[in-house]
């Protein structure tokens, strides 16, 4: 019988491979359990998790908690971690420094950037935090990377069009990122098997200024245009940097949503971030357990409705912008 698993599942099965330590794995599992549904087809799924958490709190005793957290692993916050990889001299701290206020360090020579450094990007009514790293290549072997690609939401891969072998370059990257079970891949396929981690990525091809940029971004376009979405942009110009944003928003695959009481307005502050494909019943879970117990049905305004509060249960499918007033016994 299929399992049917919700998104959210996903999103913590997810957290669950890029999970560094026992203890945020175990956390990982306990949502996988909480939010997935209970029913026969899952019956198996939920034995596994149970027996899982109790392997890895054997682990966790036997392990003493001094454990050095890696330079890699960086505390996410905001809508989504997304580090921004790339060959040397792409741009990479160029874009950061353009999109963000933070202050990166962008130089004529390579290798200027030597650890992740995050900063915010904010789209619209989200953040979302952007991480410079290292340049890669086959001159410069950064063994983490994979690492924190692997923890990450979705990934920028910088190419460069002032430079001829760019494909190159980027064919490198993601050779090396196979090698270590980390796919990069434009939209994550939803049923996967084995042991890799597929991260959503958008490529993007900078210095399109550059003379003979044209031409490269063809390349780029015929090797990688079926695998990722891609955008062109000039820094040095502040070319394309919207349409970036966007673009970066949108291999997310995240839904933000608000939410209301009934009879008061919509709170259209800071909305709530929900992977793709997410129902009513998703939400309620984000919110809390004890919502999500007494949930009856929703009213809702949005593109997802078919008019203005209509009245949806647990099962339907949010869209980008919609707002929900969640009603409980
Ligand atoms: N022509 C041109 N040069 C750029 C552009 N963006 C960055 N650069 C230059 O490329 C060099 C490398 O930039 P940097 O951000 O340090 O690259 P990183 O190694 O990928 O972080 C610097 O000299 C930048 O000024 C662009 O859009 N056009
Ligand atoms: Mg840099």
């Amino acid at each position: 019988m299929p399992a049917n698993l919700p998104p959210v599942y996903h999103t913590a099965e997810k957290r669950y491979r890029q999970a560094n330590s026992p203890e945020e794995k175990i956390d990982a599992l306990r949502e996988m359990y909480a939010v997935m549904p209970k029913h026969k087809g899952t019956d198996k799924l939920q034995a596994d998790i149970k027996r899982k958490i109790a392997q890895l709190k054997e682990q966790a005793k036997k392990a003493p908690a001094a454990r050095q957290v890696p330079q890699w692993v960086i505390e996410k916050v905001g809508a989504g971690q997304v580090p921004v990889l790339g060959p040397p001299n792409a741009g990479k701290s160029a874009i950061i420094a353009k999109v963000t206020h933070a202050d990166v360090r962008v130089a004529e020579y390579p290798f200027t950037t030597q650890v992740p450094v995050p900063a915010m990007m904010p789209f619209e009514n989200i953040q979302i935090q952007l991480i410079d790293s290292p340049a890669w290549s086959e001159e410069f072997d950064v063994g983490w990377l994979p690492e924190l690609a692997r923890r990450a939401d979705a990934c920028v891969l910088v190419a460069d069009l002032s430079d001829e072998l760019a494909d190159e370059m980027i064919a490198f990257i993601l050779d090396r990122m196979e090698a270590r079970d980390v796919v990069l891949v434009g939209r994550v396929p939803d049923e996967r098997e084995g042991f890799e981690v597929c991260i959503p990525t958008l490529l993007v091809g900078n210095k399109s200024d550059a003379p003979g940029a044209e031409n490269v971004l063809r390349e780029l376009e015929a090797r990688f245009g079926d695998r990722f979405p891609l955008c062109s942009i000039s820094i040095a110009q502040e070319d394309g940097l919207s349409e970036f944003k966007r673009a970066v928003f949108d291999v997310m695959a995240i839904t933000r949503v608000f939410t209301k009481q009934p009879g008061k307005e919509a709170d259209l502050g800071e909305p709530f971030v929900l992977p793709s494909g997410s129902t009513v019943h998703d939400l309620a879970g984000k919110i809390h357990k004890e919502i999500l117990a007494n949930l009856k049905y929703a009213r809702l305004w949005g593109t997802s409705g078919r008019f203005k509060g209509q009245r949806v249960g647990e099962d339907h499918v949010l869209a980008d912008g919609d707002i929900v007033e969640l009603h409980t016994r």
